[in-house]
Protein backbone atom coordinates (compact mmCIF):
# COMPACT_ATOMS: atom_id res chain seq x y z
CA UNK A 1 0.00 0.00 0.00
CA UNK A 2 3.01 2.02 1.28
CA UNK A 3 4.94 1.26 -2.01
CA UNK A 4 1.90 1.77 -4.33
CA UNK A 5 1.75 5.76 -3.04
CA UNK A 6 5.23 5.98 -3.45
CA UNK A 7 5.26 4.56 -6.91
CA UNK A 8 2.50 6.55 -7.78
CA UNK A 9 3.82 9.83 -6.63
CA UNK A 10 7.29 9.12 -8.13
CA UNK A 11 5.27 8.72 -11.56
CA UNK A 12 3.48 12.12 -11.02
CA UNK A 13 6.78 14.07 -10.23
CA UNK A 14 8.04 12.26 -13.41
CA UNK A 15 5.20 13.39 -15.55
CA UNK A 16 5.60 17.14 -13.95
CA UNK A 17 9.52 16.99 -14.94
CA UNK A 18 8.98 15.82 -18.56
CA UNK A 19 6.31 18.15 -19.44
CA UNK A 20 8.20 20.81 -18.41
CA UNK A 21 11.14 20.54 -21.05
CA UNK A 22 8.61 22.19 -23.96
CA UNK A 23 7.83 24.81 -21.81
CA UNK A 24 10.27 28.40 -22.07
CA UNK A 25 13.46 28.64 -19.72
CA UNK A 26 11.92 30.23 -16.12
CA UNK A 27 14.18 30.91 -13.49
CA UNK A 28 15.80 29.01 -11.35
CA UNK A 29 13.81 30.49 -8.51
CA UNK A 30 10.74 29.87 -10.62
CA UNK A 31 8.47 32.29 -12.33
CA UNK A 32 8.44 36.04 -11.65
CA UNK A 33 5.80 36.66 -9.84
CA UNK A 34 3.20 40.27 -10.11
CA UNK A 35 4.15 42.77 -7.61
CA UNK A 36 1.03 44.07 -6.22
CA UNK A 37 1.72 46.75 -3.69
CA UNK A 38 3.90 48.94 -5.33
CA UNK A 39 3.26 52.45 -3.68
CA UNK A 40 0.30 54.83 -5.92
CA UNK A 41 2.37 57.42 -7.83
CA UNK A 42 5.76 56.15 -7.38
CA UNK A 43 7.52 57.35 -10.38
CA UNK A 44 11.23 57.46 -11.95
CA UNK A 45 12.98 58.86 -15.10
CA UNK A 46 16.01 57.43 -16.27
CA UNK A 47 17.62 59.33 -19.50
CA UNK A 48 21.10 58.95 -21.49
CA UNK A 49 23.69 61.02 -20.89
CA UNK A 50 25.06 63.60 -23.95
CA UNK A 51 27.63 61.37 -25.43
CA UNK A 52 27.65 57.81 -25.58
CA UNK A 53 29.80 55.05 -23.78
CA UNK A 54 30.86 53.22 -26.80
CA UNK A 55 32.48 56.17 -28.40
CA UNK A 56 32.28 53.99 -31.70
CA UNK A 57 28.77 54.03 -32.08
CA UNK A 58 28.87 57.62 -32.51
CA UNK A 59 32.29 58.53 -35.08
CA UNK A 60 30.90 62.68 -34.36
CA UNK A 61 30.22 62.66 -30.64
CA UNK A 62 26.63 62.61 -29.50
CA UNK A 63 24.58 59.98 -28.31
CA UNK A 64 20.70 58.49 -28.70
CA UNK A 65 18.44 60.23 -26.67
CA UNK A 66 16.29 58.81 -25.13
CA UNK A 67 14.76 57.81 -21.38
CA UNK A 68 12.49 55.66 -19.55
CA UNK A 69 9.64 56.65 -17.17
CA UNK A 70 8.29 54.50 -15.13
CA UNK A 71 5.23 55.34 -12.44
CA UNK A 72 3.42 52.74 -10.63
CA UNK A 73 0.34 51.02 -12.75
CA UNK A 74 -3.13 51.46 -11.08
CA UNK A 75 -4.10 49.44 -7.75
CA UNK A 76 -0.15 49.40 -7.32
CA UNK A 77 -0.04 46.39 -9.89
CA UNK A 78 3.20 46.54 -11.63
CA UNK A 79 4.65 49.37 -13.06
CA UNK A 80 3.23 51.47 -16.44
CA UNK A 81 6.56 52.39 -18.78
CA UNK A 82 6.71 54.98 -21.75
CA UNK A 83 9.61 54.76 -23.42
CA UNK A 84 11.57 56.74 -25.64
CA UNK A 85 14.74 57.19 -28.17
CA UNK A 86 15.73 58.80 -31.20
CA UNK A 87 18.92 59.40 -32.92
CA UNK A 88 19.91 55.74 -32.87
CA UNK A 89 22.82 54.43 -34.31
CA UNK A 90 22.55 53.84 -38.04
CA UNK A 91 23.75 50.10 -38.03
CA UNK A 92 23.78 47.53 -35.84
CA UNK A 93 20.31 47.22 -34.91
CA UNK A 94 17.36 45.55 -33.92
CA UNK A 95 18.61 47.45 -30.05
CA UNK A 96 17.82 46.45 -26.87
CA UNK A 97 17.49 47.80 -23.47
CA UNK A 98 17.01 46.36 -19.88
CA UNK A 99 16.93 46.78 -16.65
CA UNK A 100 20.25 46.39 -15.14
CA UNK A 101 21.34 45.21 -12.03
CA UNK A 102 23.68 47.51 -10.71
CA UNK A 103 23.85 51.59 -11.20
CA UNK A 104 25.67 53.41 -13.51
CA UNK A 105 28.90 54.57 -11.65
CA UNK A 106 29.90 58.07 -11.78
CA UNK A 107 32.86 57.28 -14.25
CA UNK A 108 29.65 56.41 -16.50
CA UNK A 109 31.06 53.18 -17.18
CA UNK A 110 28.32 51.09 -18.78
CA UNK A 111 29.78 47.65 -18.20
CA UNK A 112 29.57 48.31 -14.31
CA UNK A 113 25.84 47.94 -14.17
CA UNK A 114 26.23 44.20 -14.48
CA UNK A 115 23.75 42.08 -15.62
CA UNK A 116 20.11 42.28 -16.03
CA UNK A 117 17.66 42.86 -13.16
CA UNK A 118 17.15 38.96 -12.51
CA UNK A 119 15.72 38.54 -9.06
CA UNK A 120 14.69 34.97 -10.37
CA UNK A 121 17.87 33.96 -11.57
CA UNK A 122 17.11 33.06 -15.17
CA UNK A 123 20.10 34.55 -17.33
CA UNK A 124 19.29 35.81 -20.80
CA UNK A 125 19.91 32.35 -22.48
CA UNK A 126 18.14 31.59 -24.22
CA UNK A 127 16.00 34.57 -25.34
CA UNK A 128 13.01 35.32 -23.20
CA UNK A 129 9.53 34.21 -25.09
CA UNK A 130 7.70 37.08 -25.04
CA UNK A 131 4.27 35.15 -25.08
CA UNK A 132 5.50 34.29 -21.55
CA UNK A 133 6.75 37.07 -19.93
CA UNK A 134 6.69 35.62 -16.27
CA UNK A 135 9.61 33.21 -17.17
CA UNK A 136 11.88 36.48 -18.37
CA UNK A 137 14.26 38.21 -16.66
CA UNK A 138 12.22 40.64 -14.61
CA UNK A 139 14.80 43.26 -16.41
CA UNK A 140 14.53 42.33 -19.75
CA UNK A 141 12.17 44.81 -20.66
CA UNK A 142 12.94 44.89 -24.71
CA UNK A 143 12.77 41.06 -24.93
CA UNK A 144 9.25 40.73 -23.09
CA UNK A 145 7.50 44.60 -24.78
CA UNK A 146 9.41 44.43 -28.03
CA UNK A 147 12.99 45.38 -29.68
CA UNK A 148 13.69 49.15 -30.63
CA UNK A 149 13.11 48.58 -34.53
CA UNK A 150 12.79 51.81 -35.18
CA UNK A 151 13.72 55.70 -35.14
CA UNK A 152 12.56 57.70 -33.20
CA UNK A 153 10.82 54.67 -31.14
CA UNK A 154 8.31 54.72 -28.78
CA UNK A 155 6.60 52.73 -26.66
CA UNK A 156 4.19 52.54 -23.65
CA UNK A 157 3.69 48.94 -21.91
CA UNK A 158 2.75 47.82 -18.38
CA UNK A 159 4.84 44.94 -16.85
CA UNK A 160 3.63 43.12 -14.06
CA UNK A 161 6.59 41.81 -12.87
CA UNK A 162 9.12 44.80 -11.67
CA UNK A 163 9.00 46.93 -8.39
CA UNK A 164 8.94 50.39 -6.91
CA UNK A 165 8.49 49.40 -3.93
CA UNK A 166 12.06 50.01 -2.07
CA UNK A 167 12.87 46.06 -0.81
CA UNK A 168 11.19 44.55 -3.18
CA UNK A 169 13.72 42.13 -5.39
CA UNK A 170 12.28 43.71 -8.76
CA UNK A 171 12.73 47.32 -7.72
CA UNK A 172 14.71 49.04 -9.83
CA UNK A 173 14.53 52.58 -8.47
CA UNK A 174 17.70 52.56 -7.50
CA UNK A 175 19.52 50.81 -10.51
CA UNK A 176 20.08 51.62 -14.45
CA UNK A 177 19.12 50.59 -18.04
CA UNK A 178 21.41 50.19 -20.52
CA UNK A 179 20.52 50.52 -24.11
CA UNK A 180 22.46 47.50 -26.83
CA UNK A 181 23.70 46.55 -30.05
CA UNK A 182 22.05 43.62 -31.68
CA UNK A 183 25.70 41.80 -30.51
CA UNK A 184 24.99 42.84 -27.18
CA UNK A 185 27.71 45.90 -26.93
CA UNK A 186 26.79 48.62 -24.59
CA UNK A 187 25.65 51.81 -26.53
CA UNK A 188 24.82 54.17 -23.09
CA UNK A 189 23.23 53.64 -20.15
CA UNK A 190 21.78 55.66 -17.74
CA UNK A 191 20.30 55.63 -13.74
CA UNK A 192 16.75 56.25 -12.54
CA UNK A 193 16.13 58.84 -10.51
CA UNK A 194 13.19 59.32 -8.44
CA UNK A 195 10.44 61.72 -8.97
CA UNK A 196 8.13 60.55 -6.31
CA UNK A 197 8.38 57.57 -4.06
CA UNK A 198 4.69 57.36 -3.75
CA UNK A 199 2.10 56.42 -1.29
CA UNK A 200 2.06 53.09 0.22
CA UNK A 201 -0.91 51.07 -1.71
CA UNK A 202 -3.84 50.09 0.72
CA UNK A 203 -4.98 46.50 -1.26
CA UNK A 204 -5.90 45.83 2.05
CA UNK A 205 -7.52 42.19 0.57
CA UNK A 206 -3.93 41.75 -0.30
CA UNK A 207 -2.12 42.19 2.93
CA UNK A 208 -4.20 39.33 4.80
CA UNK A 209 -2.16 36.62 2.43
CA UNK A 210 1.47 38.75 3.21
CA UNK A 211 0.61 38.29 7.34
CA UNK A 212 -0.34 34.76 7.24
CA UNK A 213 3.33 34.71 6.35
CA UNK A 214 4.15 36.12 10.06
CA UNK A 215 4.02 33.10 12.94
CA UNK A 216 6.61 31.01 11.69
CA UNK A 217 9.97 32.51 14.16
CA UNK A 218 8.82 35.88 14.57
CA UNK A 219 6.86 35.85 18.15
CA UNK A 220 8.78 37.01 20.87
CA UNK A 221 9.07 34.10 22.79
CA UNK A 222 11.29 30.99 21.66
CA UNK A 223 11.02 29.91 18.60
CA UNK A 224 8.03 27.36 17.77
CA UNK A 225 9.01 24.05 17.85
CA UNK A 226 8.95 21.62 15.03
CA UNK A 227 6.07 19.43 15.92
CA UNK A 228 6.98 15.90 16.24
CA UNK A 229 4.28 13.64 17.87
CA UNK A 230 2.32 13.46 14.82
CA UNK A 231 5.22 12.23 12.68
CA UNK A 232 6.09 8.47 13.53
CA UNK A 233 2.43 7.07 13.15
CA UNK A 234 2.00 8.80 9.84
CA UNK A 235 0.83 5.45 7.40
CA UNK A 236 1.46 7.19 4.02
CA UNK A 237 4.14 9.94 2.84
CA UNK A 238 1.60 12.57 1.98
CA UNK A 239 0.03 12.21 5.22
CA UNK A 240 2.44 13.25 7.36
CA UNK A 241 3.24 16.14 5.44
CA UNK A 242 -0.34 17.70 6.08
CA UNK A 243 -0.17 16.56 9.90
CA UNK A 244 2.95 18.93 10.36
CA UNK A 245 1.51 21.54 8.37
CA UNK A 246 -1.83 21.36 10.38
CA UNK A 247 0.48 21.28 13.49
CA UNK A 248 2.42 24.08 12.51
CA UNK A 249 -0.35 26.32 11.31
CA UNK A 250 -1.90 26.00 14.79
CA UNK A 251 1.07 26.73 16.24
CA UNK A 252 1.38 29.80 14.73
CA UNK A 253 -1.99 30.80 15.95
CA UNK A 254 -0.71 29.82 19.46
CA UNK A 255 1.82 32.08 19.28
CA UNK A 256 0.18 34.61 17.41
CA UNK A 257 -2.32 34.43 20.44
CA UNK A 258 0.56 34.91 22.82
CA UNK A 259 1.15 37.60 21.57
CA UNK A 260 -1.79 39.22 21.33
CA UNK A 261 -2.07 38.57 24.84
CA UNK A 262 0.95 40.12 25.45
CA UNK A 263 0.38 43.77 23.91
C1 LIG B 1 28.65 45.22 -32.39
O1 LIG B 1 27.93 45.95 -33.36
C2 LIG B 1 28.44 47.23 -33.63
C3 LIG B 1 27.49 47.90 -34.61
O2 LIG B 1 27.30 47.10 -35.72
C4 LIG B 1 29.87 47.15 -34.14
O3 LIG B 1 30.37 48.45 -34.36
C5 LIG B 1 30.73 46.44 -33.14
O4 LIG B 1 32.01 46.26 -33.62
C6 LIG B 1 30.13 45.09 -32.78
N1 LIG B 1 30.86 44.54 -31.67
C7 LIG B 1 31.23 43.29 -31.62
C8 LIG B 1 31.99 42.86 -30.43
O5 LIG B 1 30.97 42.49 -32.53
C1 LIG C 1 33.42 47.20 -21.42
O1 LIG C 1 33.26 45.87 -21.89
C2 LIG C 1 33.55 45.69 -23.28
C3 LIG C 1 33.16 44.28 -23.65
O2 LIG C 1 33.74 43.35 -22.80
C4 LIG C 1 35.04 46.00 -23.50
O3 LIG C 1 35.34 45.86 -24.87
C5 LIG C 1 35.29 47.45 -23.07
O4 LIG C 1 36.66 47.73 -23.19
C6 LIG C 1 34.85 47.67 -21.64
N1 LIG C 1 34.97 49.10 -21.36
C7 LIG C 1 35.42 49.57 -20.20
C8 LIG C 1 35.55 51.04 -20.09
O5 LIG C 1 35.69 48.85 -19.27
C1 LIG D 1 -4.87 42.15 -5.08
O1 LIG D 1 -4.12 41.34 -5.97
C2 LIG D 1 -4.88 40.85 -7.05
C3 LIG D 1 -4.04 39.85 -7.80
O2 LIG D 1 -2.74 40.29 -7.96
C4 LIG D 1 -5.32 42.03 -7.89
O3 LIG D 1 -6.02 41.58 -9.02
C5 LIG D 1 -6.20 42.93 -7.06
O4 LIG D 1 -6.54 44.06 -7.79
C6 LIG D 1 -5.48 43.35 -5.78
N1 LIG D 1 -6.43 44.00 -4.89
C7 LIG D 1 -6.44 45.30 -4.71
C8 LIG D 1 -7.49 45.81 -3.76
O5 LIG D 1 -5.63 46.05 -5.23
CU1 LIG E 1 21.30 45.03 -20.88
Amino acid sequence: MRFQNTLALLSAVAVGVSAQDDEPKTGDLGDATVVDNNPIGAHYTATLPDEAFTKSAYPDGGNAKGYIEAVTNDGGQGVSFKVRFENLPKEGGPFTYHLHKAAVPGNGNCNDTLTHLDPFQRGDTPPCVKAQPQTCEVGDLSGKHGKIESDPFEAEYVDLYASTLEGNPAYFGDLSFVLHFANKTRISCANFVQISAGTPSDDKDNYTTVTTQVPVGTGTGAPTAEPTATDTDAPIAGASLVSKSTAMLSAGAASLLAIAFML
